[in-house]
Protein backbone atom coordinates (compact mmCIF):
# COMPACT_ATOMS: atom_id res chain seq x y z
CA UNK A 1 0.00 0.00 0.00
CA UNK A 2 1.38 3.42 -1.08
CA UNK A 3 1.54 6.74 1.36
CA UNK A 4 -1.66 8.15 -0.71
CA UNK A 5 -3.72 4.78 -0.36
CA UNK A 6 -2.75 4.51 3.47
CA UNK A 7 -3.35 8.34 3.67
CA UNK A 8 -6.96 7.74 1.96
CA UNK A 9 -8.03 4.60 4.68
CA UNK A 10 -7.51 6.68 7.32
CA UNK A 11 -9.13 9.63 6.20
CA UNK A 12 -12.16 6.89 5.55
CA UNK A 13 -11.83 5.91 9.16
CA UNK A 14 -11.57 9.25 10.93
CA UNK A 15 -14.77 10.38 8.76
CA UNK A 16 -16.64 6.90 9.46
CA UNK A 17 -17.06 7.78 13.19
CA UNK A 18 -18.21 11.23 12.10
CA UNK A 19 -20.67 10.31 10.15
CA UNK A 20 -22.03 8.12 12.49
CA UNK A 21 -21.86 10.68 15.61
CA UNK A 22 -24.09 13.03 13.50
CA UNK A 23 -27.08 10.91 12.77
CA UNK A 24 -29.39 11.63 15.62
CA UNK A 25 -30.10 8.57 18.23
CA UNK A 26 -33.32 6.85 17.25
CA UNK A 27 -33.74 3.35 19.24
CA UNK A 28 -36.35 0.96 17.74
CA UNK A 29 -38.52 -0.46 20.55
CA UNK A 30 -37.98 -3.74 21.02
CA UNK A 31 -41.06 -6.41 20.51
CA UNK A 32 -42.76 -7.98 22.98
CA UNK A 33 -43.67 -11.69 22.79
CA UNK A 34 -45.88 -13.85 21.99
CA UNK A 35 -49.57 -12.06 22.76
CA UNK A 36 -51.25 -14.05 25.49
CA UNK A 37 -55.07 -14.01 26.00
CA UNK A 38 -58.24 -15.30 23.98
CA UNK A 39 -59.50 -14.63 20.62
CA UNK A 40 -62.16 -12.88 19.28
CA UNK A 41 -62.38 -12.85 15.33
CA UNK A 42 -65.56 -10.31 13.78
CA UNK A 43 -66.51 -10.23 10.16
CA UNK A 44 -68.20 -6.81 8.88
CA UNK A 45 -69.96 -7.44 6.00
CA UNK A 46 -72.39 -4.50 4.35
CA UNK A 47 -75.30 -6.67 5.80
CA UNK A 48 -74.14 -7.13 8.96
CA UNK A 49 -71.43 -8.20 11.76
CA UNK A 50 -70.51 -11.87 12.75
CA UNK A 51 -69.03 -11.86 15.88
CA UNK A 52 -69.96 -14.33 18.94
CA UNK A 53 -72.50 -14.25 21.66
CA UNK A 54 -70.07 -15.81 24.76
CA UNK A 55 -66.98 -15.26 25.61
CA UNK A 56 -64.32 -16.04 28.41
CA UNK A 57 -63.67 -13.17 31.07
CA UNK A 58 -60.24 -11.76 30.79
CA UNK A 59 -57.73 -10.75 28.05
CA UNK A 60 -59.11 -10.94 25.02
CA UNK A 61 -57.47 -10.12 20.82
CA UNK A 62 -60.16 -7.96 18.93
CA UNK A 63 -59.50 -8.64 15.27
CA UNK A 64 -62.19 -7.12 13.18
CA UNK A 65 -61.63 -8.21 9.46
CA UNK A 66 -63.80 -5.27 7.29
CA UNK A 67 -64.76 -7.46 4.18
CA UNK A 68 -67.44 -4.41 3.63
CA UNK A 69 -67.39 -1.56 1.19
CA UNK A 70 -67.74 0.93 4.09
CA UNK A 71 -66.03 1.62 7.13
CA UNK A 72 -67.44 -0.59 10.20
CA UNK A 73 -66.22 -0.25 13.58
CA UNK A 74 -66.60 -1.93 16.94
CA UNK A 75 -67.37 -1.06 19.89
CA UNK A 76 -67.47 -3.53 23.65
CA UNK A 77 -69.89 -1.59 25.94
CA UNK A 78 -70.31 -2.89 29.44
CA UNK A 79 -73.96 -3.08 30.42
CA UNK A 80 -74.55 -2.41 34.01
CA UNK A 81 -77.86 -2.17 34.16
CA UNK A 82 -80.13 -4.68 32.53
CA UNK A 83 -82.23 -2.36 30.44
CA UNK A 84 -84.36 -4.26 27.36
CA UNK A 85 -81.35 -3.79 24.83
CA UNK A 86 -84.10 -1.77 22.62
CA UNK A 87 -83.33 0.97 24.51
CA UNK A 88 -79.77 0.39 24.49
CA UNK A 89 -79.95 -0.21 20.96
CA UNK A 90 -81.86 3.10 20.55
CA UNK A 91 -79.11 5.29 22.39
CA UNK A 92 -76.23 3.61 20.71
CA UNK A 93 -77.58 3.93 17.62
CA UNK A 94 -78.70 8.16 18.68
CA UNK A 95 -75.52 8.56 19.59
CA UNK A 96 -77.20 9.60 22.97
CA UNK A 97 -74.60 8.09 25.03
CA UNK A 98 -74.58 9.91 28.45
CA UNK A 99 -75.55 7.14 30.57
CA UNK A 100 -73.61 5.84 33.58
CA UNK A 101 -74.68 2.52 33.23
CA UNK A 102 -72.84 2.35 29.70
CA UNK A 103 -69.30 1.86 29.97
CA UNK A 104 -67.45 2.40 26.79
CA UNK A 105 -64.44 -0.44 26.73
CA UNK A 106 -63.38 0.23 22.89
CA UNK A 107 -62.57 -2.18 19.95
CA UNK A 108 -61.11 -2.02 17.13
CA UNK A 109 -61.41 1.32 15.11
CA UNK A 110 -62.34 1.00 11.63
CA UNK A 111 -59.92 -0.72 8.93
CA UNK A 112 -60.29 0.06 5.35
CA UNK A 113 -62.35 -2.19 3.45
CA UNK A 114 -60.35 -5.29 2.81
CA UNK A 115 -58.40 -4.50 6.10
CA UNK A 116 -57.84 -5.46 9.67
CA UNK A 117 -58.48 -3.54 12.71
CA UNK A 118 -56.99 -5.14 15.99
CA UNK A 119 -57.37 -4.54 19.49
CA UNK A 120 -56.17 -6.01 22.95
CA UNK A 121 -59.04 -5.40 25.91
CA UNK A 122 -59.49 -6.63 29.47
CA UNK A 123 -63.52 -8.24 29.54
CA UNK A 124 -64.51 -8.31 33.32
CA UNK A 125 -67.97 -10.95 33.71
CA UNK A 126 -70.93 -9.47 33.07
CA UNK A 127 -73.65 -8.25 30.25
CA UNK A 128 -72.31 -6.12 27.46
CA UNK A 129 -73.17 -5.06 24.04
CA UNK A 130 -71.49 -4.99 20.77
CA UNK A 131 -72.00 -2.03 18.83
CA UNK A 132 -70.68 -2.48 14.99
CA UNK A 133 -72.43 0.02 12.85
CA UNK A 134 -70.70 1.99 9.88
CA UNK A 135 -68.32 4.85 11.54
CA UNK A 136 -68.67 8.27 10.06
CA UNK A 137 -70.74 11.20 10.99
CA UNK A 138 -70.13 11.68 14.76
CA UNK A 139 -72.57 14.55 14.71
CA UNK A 140 -75.53 13.11 15.35
CA UNK A 141 -78.02 12.11 16.69
CA UNK A 142 -79.64 10.84 13.61
CA UNK A 143 -80.38 7.12 13.82
CA UNK A 144 -77.75 4.41 12.14
CA UNK A 145 -80.56 2.76 10.55
CA UNK A 146 -77.81 -0.24 9.43
CA UNK A 147 -76.27 -0.59 12.71
CA UNK A 148 -75.65 -4.10 14.16
CA UNK A 149 -76.47 -4.02 18.11
CA UNK A 150 -76.03 -7.23 19.96
CA UNK A 151 -75.73 -9.03 23.33
CA UNK A 152 -72.44 -10.46 24.31
CA UNK A 153 -72.54 -12.23 27.51
CA UNK A 154 -68.37 -12.33 29.23
CA UNK A 155 -68.52 -15.22 31.53
CA UNK A 156 -66.03 -16.87 33.83
CA UNK A 157 -64.67 -19.49 31.68
CA UNK A 158 -63.89 -23.01 32.34
CA UNK A 159 -60.45 -23.11 31.20
CA UNK A 160 -57.60 -20.69 33.59
CA UNK A 161 -58.38 -17.27 33.81
CA UNK A 162 -56.87 -15.26 31.10
CA UNK A 163 -54.53 -12.33 32.41
CA UNK A 164 -56.33 -9.57 33.98
CA UNK A 165 -53.68 -7.00 32.40
CA UNK A 166 -52.82 -5.72 29.35
CA UNK A 167 -49.67 -6.71 27.90
CA UNK A 168 -46.40 -4.27 27.47
CA UNK A 169 -46.63 -2.55 24.04
CA UNK A 170 -43.98 -0.85 22.56
CA UNK A 171 -45.64 3.01 22.21
CA UNK A 172 -47.93 4.91 24.31
CA UNK A 173 -50.89 6.97 23.28
CA UNK A 174 -52.58 9.56 25.25
CA UNK A 175 -56.27 11.40 24.88
CA UNK A 176 -57.40 14.02 26.16
CA UNK A 177 -59.04 17.12 25.76
CA UNK A 178 -58.23 18.07 23.21
CA UNK A 179 -55.18 16.43 22.06
CA UNK A 180 -53.55 13.20 21.32
CA UNK A 181 -49.65 12.61 23.19
CA UNK A 182 -47.29 9.79 21.43
CA UNK A 183 -44.52 8.95 23.33
CA UNK A 184 -41.78 8.18 20.72
CA UNK A 185 -41.41 8.20 16.93
CA UNK A 186 -43.59 5.54 15.02
CA UNK A 187 -41.91 3.60 13.09
CA UNK A 188 -43.10 1.74 9.54
CA UNK A 189 -43.68 -1.73 10.69
CA UNK A 190 -46.43 -3.31 13.01
CA UNK A 191 -46.96 -2.19 16.25
CA UNK A 192 -48.69 -2.17 19.67
CA UNK A 193 -49.21 0.79 21.37
CA UNK A 194 -50.79 1.31 24.41
CA UNK A 195 -53.67 4.02 23.90
CA UNK A 196 -55.45 5.63 27.32
CA UNK A 197 -57.76 8.04 27.62
CA UNK A 198 -56.18 10.53 30.55
CA UNK A 199 -59.35 12.87 29.89
CA UNK A 200 -62.84 13.96 31.71
CA UNK A 201 -65.08 12.67 28.83
CA UNK A 202 -64.70 9.65 26.00
CA UNK A 203 -62.43 9.58 23.77
CA UNK A 204 -61.87 7.92 20.33
CA UNK A 205 -58.92 7.32 18.29
CA UNK A 206 -58.80 6.62 14.03
CA UNK A 207 -55.75 6.17 12.70
CA UNK A 208 -55.74 7.55 9.15
CA UNK A 209 -52.47 7.33 5.94
CA UNK A 210 -53.12 10.34 4.25
CA UNK A 211 -53.52 9.35 0.08
CA UNK A 212 -50.81 11.26 -1.22
CA UNK A 213 -51.58 14.89 -1.41
CA UNK A 214 -54.44 15.16 0.86
CA UNK A 215 -53.96 17.08 4.31
CA UNK A 216 -55.28 16.35 7.66
CA UNK A 217 -58.33 18.65 7.27
CA UNK A 218 -59.47 17.03 4.05
CA UNK A 219 -59.27 13.50 6.45
CA UNK A 220 -61.37 15.68 9.17
CA UNK A 221 -63.88 17.29 6.75
CA UNK A 222 -64.58 13.56 5.34
CA UNK A 223 -65.21 12.22 8.86
CA UNK A 224 -67.91 14.84 9.27
CA UNK A 225 -69.17 14.45 6.06
CA UNK A 226 -68.29 11.30 4.92
CA UNK A 227 -69.25 11.55 0.95
CA UNK A 228 -67.72 9.74 -1.54
CA UNK A 229 -64.37 7.79 -0.97
CA UNK A 230 -62.32 9.10 2.03
CA UNK A 231 -59.03 10.67 1.18
CA UNK A 232 -57.14 8.76 3.73
CA UNK A 233 -56.60 4.62 4.44
CA UNK A 234 -58.07 3.89 7.85
CA UNK A 235 -55.62 1.39 9.48
CA UNK A 236 -57.45 1.09 12.98
CA UNK A 237 -57.59 2.15 16.32
CA UNK A 238 -59.73 2.05 19.09
CA UNK A 239 -63.42 3.14 19.65
CA UNK A 240 -64.71 4.97 22.20
CA UNK A 241 -62.91 4.51 25.73
CA UNK A 242 -64.06 5.76 29.25
CA UNK A 243 -62.14 8.00 31.37
CA UNK A 244 -59.13 6.25 32.85
CA UNK A 245 -58.81 3.15 30.86
CA UNK A 246 -56.37 1.87 27.98
CA UNK A 247 -56.71 -0.56 25.40
CA UNK A 248 -53.57 -1.61 23.31
CA UNK A 249 -54.25 -1.78 19.50
CA UNK A 250 -51.74 -3.24 16.78
CA UNK A 251 -51.39 -1.26 13.33
CA UNK A 252 -49.44 -2.52 9.91
CA UNK A 253 -48.07 1.10 9.45
CA UNK A 254 -46.76 2.20 5.95
CA UNK A 255 -43.85 4.86 5.95
CA UNK A 256 -45.65 8.41 5.39
CA UNK A 257 -48.37 10.99 6.26
CA UNK A 258 -50.99 10.13 9.30
CA UNK A 259 -53.18 11.39 11.01
CA UNK A 260 -55.50 11.06 14.74
CA UNK A 261 -58.55 11.83 14.96
CA UNK A 262 -61.24 11.32 17.42
CA UNK A 263 -64.70 11.16 16.05
CA UNK A 264 -66.79 12.05 18.49
CA UNK A 265 -69.41 14.50 19.50
CA UNK A 266 -69.59 16.63 22.28
CA UNK A 267 -73.40 17.05 22.95
CA UNK A 268 -72.65 19.48 25.60
CA UNK A 269 -71.02 22.05 23.38
CA UNK A 270 -72.51 20.94 20.33
CA UNK A 271 -69.06 20.63 18.41
CA UNK A 272 -67.30 17.56 17.22
CA UNK A 273 -64.14 16.28 18.78
CA UNK A 274 -62.19 17.40 16.16
CA UNK A 275 -63.86 20.93 16.24
CA UNK A 276 -62.59 21.13 19.94
CA UNK A 277 -58.92 20.31 18.17
CA UNK A 278 -59.04 17.03 18.93
CA UNK A 279 -56.44 16.01 15.49
CA UNK A 280 -52.94 15.53 15.30
CA UNK A 281 -50.78 15.09 11.90
CA UNK A 282 -47.84 12.37 12.86
CA UNK A 283 -45.63 10.86 10.61
CA UNK A 284 -44.34 7.51 10.27
CA UNK A 285 -40.53 6.75 9.65
CA UNK A 286 -39.01 3.72 8.00
CU1 LIG B 1 -62.40 12.94 21.87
Amino acid sequence: MGPAAFRALLMVGLLVPLSLAAQPRRTRPIRPGPIPGGEIVIESTDSGCEAPDQVDAGLVNVRLFNRGSALRHVEFIRRERLTPLSEVRELVLTNDRNVPWLRALGGPAPAAPGGVSSATLILERGNYVLSCVFAGTPSLRQPFPDGIVKELTVTAGVGPMRPATLPAAELSMRLFEWNFVVDGLLFAGRRTIRVENAGRLEHNVWIARLLPGRTPEQAAAWVSDPRGAPPFEAVGGTTEIEADRAINITVDFLPGEYVLLCTLYNPLSRRTHIGHGMMKAVRVVN
